[in-house]
Protein backbone atom coordinates (compact mmCIF):
# COMPACT_ATOMS: atom_id res chain seq x y z
CA UNK A 1 0.00 0.00 0.00
CA UNK A 2 2.71 2.47 1.32
CA UNK A 3 4.90 1.90 -2.18
CA UNK A 4 2.17 3.33 -4.44
CA UNK A 5 1.59 6.77 -2.59
CA UNK A 6 4.27 9.15 -4.46
CA UNK A 7 6.90 11.15 -2.46
CA UNK A 8 4.44 14.55 -3.52
CA UNK A 9 1.53 12.65 -1.80
CA UNK A 10 3.51 11.83 1.19
CA UNK A 11 4.53 15.57 1.34
CA UNK A 12 1.13 16.26 1.53
CA UNK A 13 -0.03 14.57 4.00
CA UNK A 14 2.81 15.79 6.32
CA UNK A 15 1.63 19.09 5.38
CA UNK A 16 -2.25 18.87 6.18
CA UNK A 17 -1.45 17.50 9.13
CA UNK A 18 0.42 20.28 10.10
CA UNK A 19 -1.54 22.94 8.48
CA UNK A 20 -0.98 26.78 9.12
CA UNK A 21 2.29 25.80 10.95
CA UNK A 22 5.87 25.52 9.54
CA UNK A 23 7.48 22.54 9.21
CA UNK A 24 10.87 22.73 8.09
CA UNK A 25 12.38 20.89 4.81
CA UNK A 26 14.72 18.80 7.15
CA UNK A 27 11.66 17.63 9.08
CA UNK A 28 9.73 16.51 6.41
CA UNK A 29 12.83 14.71 5.04
CA UNK A 30 13.48 12.89 7.94
CA UNK A 31 9.76 12.01 8.43
CA UNK A 32 9.63 10.31 5.00
CA UNK A 33 13.10 9.30 4.91
CA UNK A 34 14.31 11.06 1.63
CA UNK A 35 17.22 14.08 1.03
CA UNK A 36 15.95 17.94 1.21
CA UNK A 37 16.30 18.27 -2.33
CA UNK A 38 13.55 15.38 -2.78
CA UNK A 39 11.08 17.54 -0.43
CA UNK A 40 12.02 20.34 -2.37
CA UNK A 41 11.36 18.97 -5.41
CA UNK A 42 8.11 17.40 -3.69
CA UNK A 43 7.06 20.44 -2.61
CA UNK A 44 7.79 22.58 -6.30
CA UNK A 45 4.74 19.59 -7.77
CA UNK A 46 2.85 20.43 -5.32
CA UNK A 47 2.47 24.41 -5.71
CA UNK A 48 2.27 23.15 -9.28
CA UNK A 49 -1.11 21.40 -8.89
CA UNK A 50 -2.42 24.58 -7.34
CA UNK A 51 -1.59 23.98 -3.81
CA UNK A 52 -0.79 27.57 -2.03
CA UNK A 53 2.43 26.61 0.17
CA UNK A 54 4.54 29.62 2.03
CA UNK A 55 7.99 28.64 1.98
CA UNK A 56 10.36 30.86 4.73
CA UNK A 57 13.75 30.11 5.19
CA UNK A 58 14.90 28.85 9.18
CA UNK A 59 11.06 28.00 9.00
CA UNK A 60 9.91 25.75 6.33
CA UNK A 61 7.36 24.99 4.50
CA UNK A 62 3.08 25.71 5.80
CA UNK A 63 0.44 24.90 3.69
CA UNK A 64 -2.22 27.53 3.96
CA UNK A 65 -4.81 27.06 1.07
CA UNK A 66 -5.58 23.91 -0.98
CA UNK A 67 -9.13 25.70 -1.92
CA UNK A 68 -9.35 25.24 -5.64
CA UNK A 69 -7.59 21.93 -6.04
CA UNK A 70 -8.84 19.87 -9.26
CA UNK A 71 -10.15 16.57 -8.25
CA UNK A 72 -11.52 13.43 -10.26
CA UNK A 73 -13.56 12.53 -7.59
CA UNK A 74 -15.04 15.27 -6.95
CA UNK A 75 -15.83 16.07 -10.33
CA UNK A 76 -17.51 12.09 -10.92
CA UNK A 77 -19.01 12.75 -7.66
CA UNK A 78 -21.48 15.82 -9.71
CA UNK A 79 -21.55 13.82 -12.97
CA UNK A 80 -24.73 12.95 -14.45
CA UNK A 81 -23.47 9.85 -16.95
CA UNK A 82 -20.88 8.41 -15.07
CA UNK A 83 -20.22 5.28 -17.11
CA UNK A 84 -19.04 7.50 -20.26
CA UNK A 85 -16.56 9.56 -19.13
CA UNK A 86 -13.31 8.81 -18.12
CA UNK A 87 -11.28 11.16 -16.66
CA UNK A 88 -7.89 11.86 -15.79
CA UNK A 89 -5.64 14.81 -14.44
CA UNK A 90 -2.47 16.07 -14.54
CA UNK A 91 -0.33 18.70 -13.35
CA UNK A 92 1.23 19.63 -16.18
CA UNK A 93 1.40 18.51 -19.71
CA UNK A 94 2.14 20.31 -23.12
CA UNK A 95 -1.06 20.31 -24.64
CA UNK A 96 -4.26 18.20 -23.89
CA UNK A 97 -4.99 18.06 -27.33
CA UNK A 98 -2.01 16.85 -28.57
CA UNK A 99 -1.88 14.13 -26.26
CA UNK A 100 -5.30 12.77 -26.72
CA UNK A 101 -5.14 12.87 -29.60
CA UNK A 102 -2.10 10.42 -29.95
CA UNK A 103 -4.67 8.39 -27.52
CA UNK A 104 -7.10 8.55 -30.24
CA UNK A 105 -4.79 6.82 -33.20
CA UNK A 106 -4.00 4.24 -30.38
CA UNK A 107 -7.52 3.54 -30.85
CA UNK A 108 -8.40 4.63 -26.98
CA UNK A 109 -12.46 4.64 -26.77
CA UNK A 110 -14.61 7.56 -26.48
CA UNK A 111 -15.12 9.53 -23.51
CA UNK A 112 -11.51 9.66 -22.15
CA UNK A 113 -11.13 13.32 -20.21
CA UNK A 114 -7.61 14.90 -20.14
CA UNK A 115 -7.28 17.77 -17.63
CA UNK A 116 -4.51 19.61 -16.88
CA UNK A 117 -3.56 22.51 -14.08
CA UNK A 118 -0.90 24.19 -16.82
CA UNK A 119 0.14 23.07 -20.35
CA UNK A 120 3.44 24.01 -21.87
CA UNK A 121 2.37 24.10 -25.46
CA UNK A 122 -1.57 25.25 -25.38
CA UNK A 123 -2.37 25.48 -28.97
CA UNK A 124 -5.12 27.55 -30.48
CA UNK A 125 -6.56 27.14 -33.99
CA UNK A 126 -4.42 27.90 -36.71
CA UNK A 127 -1.40 26.79 -34.42
CA UNK A 128 -1.84 29.83 -32.40
CA UNK A 129 -0.74 29.93 -28.96
CA UNK A 130 -3.49 29.18 -25.72
CA UNK A 131 -1.77 31.08 -23.02
CA UNK A 132 -2.63 28.25 -19.95
CA UNK A 133 -0.56 29.19 -16.89
CA UNK A 134 -0.36 27.05 -13.71
CA UNK A 135 -3.81 27.25 -11.05
CA UNK A 136 -5.75 30.13 -12.65
CA UNK A 137 -7.41 28.00 -15.37
CA UNK A 138 -8.88 24.85 -16.66
CA UNK A 139 -7.31 23.34 -19.58
CA UNK A 140 -9.21 20.17 -20.14
CA UNK A 141 -10.21 17.91 -23.69
CA UNK A 142 -12.10 14.90 -24.64
CA UNK A 143 -11.92 12.28 -27.06
CA UNK A 144 -15.19 11.43 -28.94
CA UNK A 145 -15.96 9.21 -31.88
CA UNK A 146 -18.77 11.16 -33.11
CA UNK A 147 -21.28 9.60 -35.29
CA UNK A 148 -21.33 12.78 -37.75
CA UNK A 149 -20.32 13.37 -41.49
CA UNK A 150 -16.90 15.67 -42.03
CA UNK A 151 -20.28 18.44 -43.06
CA UNK A 152 -21.62 18.41 -39.60
CA UNK A 153 -18.08 18.30 -38.00
CA UNK A 154 -18.68 21.90 -36.73
CA UNK A 155 -21.42 20.65 -34.61
CA UNK A 156 -19.51 19.88 -31.91
CA UNK A 157 -17.51 23.21 -31.53
CA UNK A 158 -20.60 24.96 -31.39
CA UNK A 159 -22.26 22.24 -28.76
CA UNK A 160 -19.35 22.73 -26.75
CA UNK A 161 -19.77 26.59 -26.59
CA UNK A 162 -23.25 26.20 -25.43
CA UNK A 163 -22.19 23.86 -22.56
CA UNK A 164 -19.21 26.42 -22.04
CA UNK A 165 -21.83 29.07 -21.32
CA UNK A 166 -24.33 26.77 -19.12
CA UNK A 167 -21.98 25.44 -17.06
CA UNK A 168 -20.52 29.02 -16.36
CA UNK A 169 -23.87 30.06 -15.18
CA UNK A 170 -24.64 27.38 -13.02
CA UNK A 171 -21.42 27.46 -11.22
CA UNK A 172 -20.74 31.00 -11.22
CA UNK A 173 -23.93 33.02 -11.88
CA UNK A 174 -22.42 35.09 -14.61
CA UNK A 175 -23.86 35.52 -18.23
CA UNK A 176 -21.92 34.73 -21.03
CA UNK A 177 -22.07 35.21 -24.69
CA UNK A 178 -20.85 32.98 -27.83
CA UNK A 179 -18.21 35.03 -30.23
CA UNK A 180 -18.77 32.88 -33.59
CA UNK A 181 -17.26 30.50 -33.79
CA UNK A 182 -15.20 29.04 -30.74
CA UNK A 183 -14.83 32.06 -28.43
CA UNK A 184 -16.49 32.53 -25.06
CA UNK A 185 -16.64 36.11 -23.75
CA UNK A 186 -18.25 37.72 -20.72
CA UNK A 187 -18.60 41.20 -20.87
CA UNK A 188 -15.98 41.95 -23.80
CA UNK A 189 -13.36 39.63 -22.65
CA UNK A 190 -12.33 36.36 -24.04
CA UNK A 191 -12.22 33.95 -21.05
CA UNK A 192 -12.61 30.57 -23.38
CA UNK A 193 -11.72 29.24 -26.01
CA UNK A 194 -12.40 25.89 -27.74
CA UNK A 195 -10.11 23.70 -30.31
CA UNK A 196 -11.75 20.85 -32.10
CA UNK A 197 -9.32 18.79 -33.99
CA UNK A 198 -10.60 16.01 -36.22
CA UNK A 199 -9.66 12.59 -37.66
CA UNK A 200 -11.66 11.71 -40.84
CA UNK A 201 -12.08 8.79 -42.33
CA UNK A 202 -11.49 9.79 -46.45
CA UNK A 203 -13.95 6.72 -47.14
CA UNK A 204 -17.10 6.77 -45.29
CA UNK A 205 -16.36 10.65 -45.50
CA UNK A 206 -17.52 10.09 -41.05
CA UNK A 207 -15.66 11.42 -38.32
CA UNK A 208 -13.17 8.46 -37.28
CA UNK A 209 -12.38 10.70 -34.15
CA UNK A 210 -12.45 14.53 -32.76
CA UNK A 211 -10.54 15.82 -30.01
CA UNK A 212 -12.71 18.67 -28.08
CA UNK A 213 -10.66 21.27 -26.35
CA UNK A 214 -12.10 23.67 -23.76
CA UNK A 215 -9.24 26.18 -22.06
CA UNK A 216 -11.14 29.04 -19.34
CA UNK A 217 -9.58 31.50 -17.46
CA UNK A 218 -10.73 31.29 -13.93
CA UNK A 219 -8.64 33.96 -12.80
CA UNK A 220 -5.91 36.31 -13.41
CA UNK A 221 -3.06 35.20 -13.49
CA UNK A 222 -0.69 35.99 -10.83
CA UNK A 223 1.94 37.90 -13.09
CA UNK A 224 -1.27 39.21 -15.28
CA UNK A 225 -1.91 38.25 -18.70
CA UNK A 226 1.02 38.88 -21.51
CA UNK A 227 0.79 41.95 -22.88
CA UNK A 228 -0.51 40.86 -26.34
CA UNK A 229 -3.57 39.33 -25.04
CA UNK A 230 -4.02 41.74 -22.37
CA UNK A 231 -6.49 43.53 -23.84
CA UNK A 232 -8.21 40.77 -25.09
CA UNK A 233 -8.64 38.26 -22.67
CA UNK A 234 -10.51 37.96 -19.03
CA UNK A 235 -11.43 36.12 -16.56
CA UNK A 236 -14.74 34.11 -14.76
CA UNK A 237 -13.13 35.51 -11.77
CA UNK A 238 -10.46 38.26 -11.74
CA UNK A 239 -9.25 37.78 -8.11
CA UNK A 240 -10.37 35.45 -5.38
CA UNK A 241 -12.61 32.45 -6.89
CA UNK A 242 -14.45 30.79 -4.69
CA UNK A 243 -13.54 27.47 -3.64
CA UNK A 244 -13.99 24.57 -5.57
CA UNK A 245 -14.59 25.74 -8.51
CA UNK A 246 -12.87 24.56 -10.86
CA UNK A 247 -14.60 21.06 -9.93
CA UNK A 248 -17.86 22.28 -10.04
CA UNK A 249 -17.72 24.09 -13.46
CA UNK A 250 -15.63 21.32 -15.17
CA UNK A 251 -18.66 18.67 -14.18
CA UNK A 252 -21.20 21.48 -15.21
CA UNK A 253 -19.59 21.47 -18.52
CA UNK A 254 -19.38 17.80 -18.77
CA UNK A 255 -22.39 17.51 -17.71
CA UNK A 256 -24.27 19.93 -20.56
CA UNK A 257 -21.92 19.34 -23.31
CA UNK A 258 -22.90 15.08 -22.49
CA UNK A 259 -26.77 16.13 -23.22
CA UNK A 260 -26.14 17.85 -26.38
CA UNK A 261 -23.53 15.27 -27.66
CA UNK A 262 -25.99 12.32 -27.01
CA UNK A 263 -28.60 13.06 -29.79
CA UNK A 264 -26.10 14.96 -32.34
CA UNK A 265 -27.21 15.47 -34.99
CA UNK A 266 -29.97 16.75 -33.66
CA UNK A 267 -29.67 20.53 -33.70
CA UNK A 268 -32.05 22.33 -31.36
CA UNK A 269 -29.20 23.74 -29.30
CA UNK A 270 -28.59 26.02 -32.24
CA UNK A 271 -31.41 27.99 -31.17
CA UNK A 272 -29.52 28.76 -27.77
CA UNK A 273 -26.17 29.03 -29.77
CA UNK A 274 -27.82 31.86 -31.38
CA UNK A 275 -29.45 33.51 -29.03
CA UNK A 276 -26.11 33.78 -27.01
CA UNK A 277 -24.45 35.28 -30.42
CA UNK A 278 -22.61 38.58 -29.64
CA UNK A 279 -22.11 39.62 -33.09
CA UNK A 280 -25.63 39.38 -34.71
CA UNK A 281 -26.57 42.91 -36.11
CA UNK A 282 -22.98 44.22 -35.54
CA UNK A 283 -20.57 45.34 -38.00
CA UNK A 284 -17.21 42.78 -38.03
CA UNK A 285 -14.13 42.51 -39.59
CA UNK A 286 -14.17 38.91 -41.11
CA UNK A 287 -10.62 36.79 -41.69
CA UNK A 288 -11.38 34.33 -44.23
CA UNK A 289 -8.96 32.79 -46.64
CA UNK A 290 -6.17 35.71 -45.30
CA UNK A 291 -8.22 38.11 -46.61
CA UNK A 292 -9.88 40.70 -44.48
CA UNK A 293 -13.71 41.82 -45.64
CA UNK A 294 -15.80 44.58 -43.69
CA UNK A 295 -19.02 42.84 -43.28
CA UNK A 296 -22.45 43.09 -41.15
CA UNK A 297 -23.47 39.74 -39.57
CA UNK A 298 -27.65 39.88 -40.26
CA UNK A 299 -28.07 36.24 -38.33
CA UNK A 300 -26.69 32.78 -38.02
CA UNK A 301 -28.60 30.07 -39.45
CA UNK A 302 -29.26 26.46 -38.13
CA UNK A 303 -26.29 25.40 -39.64
CA UNK A 304 -24.22 27.98 -37.48
CA UNK A 305 -22.96 29.86 -40.53
CA UNK A 306 -23.19 33.82 -40.46
CA UNK A 307 -25.38 35.37 -43.28
CA UNK A 308 -23.24 38.34 -43.71
CA UNK A 309 -23.91 41.84 -45.68
CA UNK A 310 -20.74 41.69 -47.90
CA UNK A 311 -21.13 45.22 -49.78
CA UNK A 312 -24.46 44.45 -51.61
CA UNK A 313 -24.47 41.02 -51.50
CA UNK A 314 -25.76 38.38 -48.88
CA UNK A 315 -23.62 35.83 -48.01
CA UNK A 316 -23.27 32.31 -45.79
CA UNK A 317 -19.92 31.65 -44.23
CA UNK A 318 -19.09 28.50 -42.80
CA UNK A 319 -15.30 29.04 -42.17
CA UNK A 320 -13.05 31.91 -41.04
CA UNK A 321 -13.17 34.05 -38.26
CA UNK A 322 -14.43 37.47 -36.75
CA UNK A 323 -13.16 40.06 -35.08
CA UNK A 324 -15.19 42.69 -33.40
CA UNK A 325 -14.64 46.16 -32.61
CA UNK A 326 -15.90 46.21 -28.73
C1 LIG B 1 -8.75 29.21 -29.19
O1 LIG B 1 -8.15 29.40 -30.40
O2 LIG B 1 -9.15 30.06 -28.45
C2 LIG B 1 -8.81 27.74 -28.76
C3 LIG B 1 -8.14 27.51 -27.44
C4 LIG B 1 -8.27 26.08 -26.99
C5 LIG B 1 -7.46 25.84 -25.78
C6 LIG B 1 -7.66 24.45 -25.24
S1 LIG B 1 -6.94 24.23 -23.67
C7 LIG B 1 -7.15 22.56 -23.73
C8 LIG B 1 -6.84 22.15 -25.16
N1 LIG B 1 -5.43 21.90 -25.35
C9 LIG B 1 -4.88 22.78 -26.19
O3 LIG B 1 -3.68 22.79 -26.52
N2 LIG B 1 -5.82 23.62 -26.65
C10 LIG B 1 -7.11 23.33 -26.08
P1 LIG B 1 -8.22 30.74 -31.25
O4 LIG B 1 -9.64 31.09 -31.54
O5 LIG B 1 -7.32 30.48 -32.39
O6 LIG B 1 -7.66 31.84 -30.29
C11 LIG B 1 -6.31 31.96 -30.01
C12 LIG B 1 -6.08 33.41 -29.64
O7 LIG B 1 -6.71 33.68 -28.37
C13 LIG B 1 -4.62 33.77 -29.44
O8 LIG B 1 -4.04 34.12 -30.65
C14 LIG B 1 -4.73 34.95 -28.47
O9 LIG B 1 -5.05 36.15 -29.15
C15 LIG B 1 -5.93 34.60 -27.62
N3 LIG B 1 -5.54 33.92 -26.36
C16 LIG B 1 -4.46 33.15 -26.10
N4 LIG B 1 -4.49 32.67 -24.86
C17 LIG B 1 -5.63 33.15 -24.30
C18 LIG B 1 -6.23 33.00 -23.02
N5 LIG B 1 -5.69 32.25 -22.05
N6 LIG B 1 -7.40 33.64 -22.82
C19 LIG B 1 -7.99 34.39 -23.76
N7 LIG B 1 -7.46 34.57 -24.98
C20 LIG B 1 -6.30 33.94 -25.26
Amino acid sequence: MDKKISTRDKILLILQENKGKYISGEEIASQINLSRNAVWKGIKKLKISGYEINSVAAKGYCLTSAKNIISISNIESKLEYKDFYTIEYKDEVSSTNTILKEEAIEGAVEGRVLIANAQTQGRGRLNRNFYSPENTGIYMSILLRPKLDINQALMITTAAAVSVCQGIEKASGKASGIKWVNDIFIEDKKVCGILTEAGINLESKTLDYAILGIGINIANPENEFPSEIKSIAGSIFEASPPENIKNILISEILNSFLNIYKDLPEDSYIEEYIKRSIIIGKNVTLIKDGKNYEVKVLDIDNQCRLKIKNGDKIEYINSGEVSLKL
